[in-house]
Order: C-alpha cells, then structure tokens, then sequence
C-alpha cells in the first residue's frame, strides 16, 4: 500500500486497520470495522428487517443530565453485539449502545467526561458544534486515545452558548468512518433561551437520530463497501419505528443526520415541518418547510402539529448524492390519535444572530475541495488546496477576534458538506445566490462545480483545530485541514500560512475523479 502521511510522527499502532479502512474509501467490498478478535456473535433471530419490526414504537436513547453546572460521566468505546432495527449487529460503539446516551447540559456548565478506549484501534472525542476551547484536554481532535487507554476530557461551555442540538463522535484521521459508521454517536442537548419561547416551550421533545448502516448478508457484522443503495436507513436505530401525536398537538423534533456520508431528504406526509433551528442556532424566524435535506452531521429542529386521525409516513425522499441515487425510503411512522386539541399559535421570532454580511472582512480565502483521478485505488486523493492533511501542519493562521470570509470552491461532481469545529459560520452565498441566512450553522454542503462563501469569527479559543468535508471516507482520505487561531501578539501571527493560492493550476492538473466521471472545468 502506498498510502503514507508525509511528515507525520504518528505511531504505526493502527497502521493496519487505517490502510485497510482507507482502500475501503476509494474501492468496493472491504469491511472496514475493526472486529474485537474472538467477539461472542449472537445470530439474529427476528428474520428480516423493515418487515416484522415495523411500527415497533420509538425508542430514544437514555439521558444524561448536568446537575449543579456539572456533568460527570463516561463513555467506553468498545466493540460490541448490539440491536439496529431488530437484529444484533456486532460493531463500534459507546456503553454497548447506539445511539450513545444522550447528555443535556446547559450554557456555564462544566463537562467531564471519561473516556474509556477499549477497541483495538485508536479513537479519541468531538462534541460536534459546540464552542469550547479546541485546546488541551477541551475539544481536541488531534489526541490519540490508544487501545486500552483512557482520558479525561473536561469542557467548559460559556456562558453565552447557543442551546440546541449537537451531537459527539470519534474523530481521529484515518479511522472516523469506521467507528462513526459502526455507531459510535449520541446527542448533546443543550437547554436554554429557545426552550422559553411561546409555543416552543413545553411542546412535547422527540430526538430523532439518522443513521445508515450496511450488513453483509445474514451476518451481524457491519460492514462498508460504500455502496449506499444498499444501506439501512434508521432512526434511533430502529427501522420504521412509529411515534404518536394528537391532532392539534404541537411536537418539538430534533432530528441528526449522526451518518458517515449518508444525506435524509425528509418529508413528512400531510404535514409542514416548522423549522426553528439548524445545527444547535435557533433560527432568526420560523421557516415552514415542505422538505428538508440533511448533510451529514447536520441537526434541524422542527415543529409539527398533529393532521386529523391517521398514519403518515416520514420519508427520506430519493436523492442523488453524485456517487449513489439513493431510492426513497419510510425513516418512520406518525400515527395521529386521541383527542383533538386546539392548536397552539407557532412563534413567528425566534432569536436574532449578529449578522456577519454586513461586517467589515479581515481577511478572504479562497478554498477548494478535490477529489483527484481514480489511477492509483490504493492512494487516498481526497485535498483541500491540493493538499492531503497533515496534523503537524498548519494550513491556515486566523487572527482571534478577526472576520474571515472563505470561498468554498468545489470543481468535483460530488457533494462536500464543508464543517468547521469550534465556531460556527454564517452562510453568504451559494453558487453566486445571496443567502438570507436564517441563523448560523457548522455544517454546510458545497453543491457538486458549485461555490459556497461563509463568513466566521475566530472568537474566545487560540490553538489548533479542523476543518473539513463531513463525508467522512473523503475526511478520513485526506480532506482535512489544520487552524491555527492565534492571537495578535504571537510571533505566529506575522507568518505568511494560508490556504489561497494555486487553484487554477490545480484545476488544470485534475484530470477526472473518483467517481469515474469528467472534473467539469473551473468557472
Ligand atoms: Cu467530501
């Protein structure tokens, strides 16, 4: 195998399992899970899925809660037979459980959190969303958590912080696929101003995590060989699980996209989905929606309120990712019920955000996401700036405090949900178009030849974190990059790094992509 990370002193501990994983990325049938060796296998006995179980009633995970401005608990990452719609699937995942217990914390409280590594691989933590310090034993990705071991991440979360839904995941390069995709991901509630609001607060919650997973055959195992049409498609685990709602009745849904490169095109039949937050931001409005698409690692809460007396299906609607068509699928069902109630009034406002279109810009990047030529199968090709990442480089210095706008440029046929840890970004444009932003949000897709131009601040955290496209077989094959936000005064911040430069020679130099098809020249 070819593939190497070119100046990196990572120990080789997982070398193995990361190149096996990687070849998995860029060809066809190569499981991808780590297996704990010698793993007790408890065969399904419930036959098929999505036939026997449906309609089983919504299961959500077990909570967490802080109490006295502090969460204290533990995760153990292990390899495990557990449940996915019904049958026993042997994979990776946190407290032998997916989806993960979900933690409800508020803004000032103190997180410490134990985790504990028992696969076979390296891992380490993220909390997808919030806005900690990347630093330390905070929200640090570049930490190797090795087999056997342990650590104690502590996070402080300000005082300000936004409240709405995040979620947590494994994040060390080379390996997230796997483990994400195995199961390793649960919720983080944070509770705040938006649960206060008239005709939000006391509508009954229900947190809806979405999930693709792929088993070989009858065997329990999970399995990865990219060919997505082929994926189960869960919520909280559970194939078509059914949910109850009065007719009138206001509903509060958090929904996750927790996958690892699978997009959920919802549509709930007889029903408008009021959309009141993105990404754990509460929207500045409430936007009645008919549809809603959801990149990986993007949330969206919603508000329904129950139709006459009746079962209507949630869909994943069909959607063309640019590597597979994924066929139209029943996520869930909504039985409506019970005695009427008088609808509750939706809220119109919900929470204005500093508007970044209007701020004066420091400094403007220009950044391209690539997918290069299928020659070498074996060889990750996956670039940000025609590079592959590197953790011991430093690709962009931004200066704390400053306003930054990136042009997010994408000349392959494929999707890049485009995510940046730590700070949340405000959407400016897409494809040319003026966005009227409804809030912010730390996920956003970069449509296939198409440019997406964000503006963010680099506020409260100096240190290193990432960014990168949340499909994470192209995160885990290199599209990554390392931040280094450093404050005025350091010596770092005279230094000359950033991401611009060469496009229109990389442009030329990219001769198709991984999908076979022509890269369409740069517009
Ligand atoms: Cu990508």
């Amino acid at each position: 195998l070819r593939y190497t990370r070119p100046g990196t002193s990572r120990p080789q501990i997982s070398q193995v399992t990361r190149r096996r994983f990687l070849v998995a990325g860029v060809s066809a049938a190569i499981s991808g899970i780590a297996l704990a060796k010698g793993s007790a296998v408890v065969r399904a006995g419930s036959g098929r899925p999505g036939t026997d179980l449906a309609g089983e009633p919504l299961m959500e995970p077990p909570i967490r809660s802080s109490s006295g401005g502090l969460l204290q608990t533990s995760l153990e990452a292990r390899t495990v037979s557990h449940q996915v719609g019904g049958r026993n699937v042997l994979s990776n995942v946190y407290e032998r459980m997916f989806p993960a217990p979900t933690l409800h914390v508020r803004p000032g409280d103190t997180v410490k959190l134990h985790l504990s590594n028992q696969l076979e691989d390296i891992t380490n933590l993220h909390l997808h969303g919030f806005h900690v310090s990347p630093s330390g034993n905070s929200d640090n990705v570049l930490l190797h958590i090795h087999p056997g071991e342990s650590f104690d991440y502590e996070y402080h979360i300000p005082a300000d912080h936004p409240a709405g839904l995040y979620w947590y995941h494994p994040h060390f390069h080379g390996l997230t696929t796997p483990q994400v995709f195995g199961g390793m991901a649960g919720a983080i509630i944070v509770e705040g101003d938006i649960d206060q609001i008239p005709g939000i607060e006391g509508a009954r919650e229900r947190l809806l995590l979405l999930h693709a997973i792929q088993l070989k055959g009858d065997s329990p195992i999970a399995f990865f060989d990219r060919n997505q049409v082929n994926f189960l498609r869960t919520v909280n685990g559970q194939l078509n699980p059914t949910f109850t709602i009065q007719p009138g009745e206001t509903q509060r849904l958090r929904i996750a996209n927790v996958s690892d490169s699978t997009w959920f095109w919802l549509k709930l039949d007889g029903h408008r989905m009021h959309q009141i937050a993105k990404d754990g931001n509460t929207y500045k409005r409430l936007v009645p929606r008919d549809d809603i698409l959801i990149a990986p690692a993007e949330r969206v809460e919603v508000l329904i309120q129950g139709g006459a007396p009746g079962s209507y299906s949630l869909r994943s609607l069909p959607f063309d990712q640019g590597f597979a068509v994924l066929p139209e699928t029943v996520l869930a069902t909504m039985v409506s019920q019970g005695s009427p109630v008088a609808s509750a009034p939706l809220p119109s406002s919900l929470i204005p955000f500093n508007d970044l279109s209007k701020a004066t810009v420091d400094r403007r990047r220009v950044i391209t996401w690539q997918v290069l030529p299928r020659d070498d199968p074996q060889r990750a090709n996956f670039l940000i700036n025609n590079k592959l990442f590197d953790e011991d480089r430093v690709d962009i210095i931004p200066l704390l405090n400053s306003t930054e706008e990136w042009v997010l440029q994408n000349p392959s046929n494929v999707f890049h949900p485009f995510h940046i840890h730590i700070n949340p970004f405000q959407t400016i444009s897409v494809n040319g178009k003026p966005v009227d932003a409804n809030s912010y949000e730390d996920t956003v897709s970069i449509p296939p030849r198409g440019e997406v131009v964000i503006r963010t601040r680099f506020l409260d955290f100096t240190g290193k974190f990432v960014f990168h496209c949340h499909i994470l077989p192209h995160e885990d094959g290199g599209m990554m990059s390392v931040v280094d936000v450093v404050a005025p005064n350091d010596p770092l911040a005279s230094t000359a790094v950033n991401a611009e430069g060469t496009n229109a020679q990389l442009l030329n130099s990219l001769r198709g992509n991984l999908f076979t098809c022509p890269v369409a020249s740069s517009s």
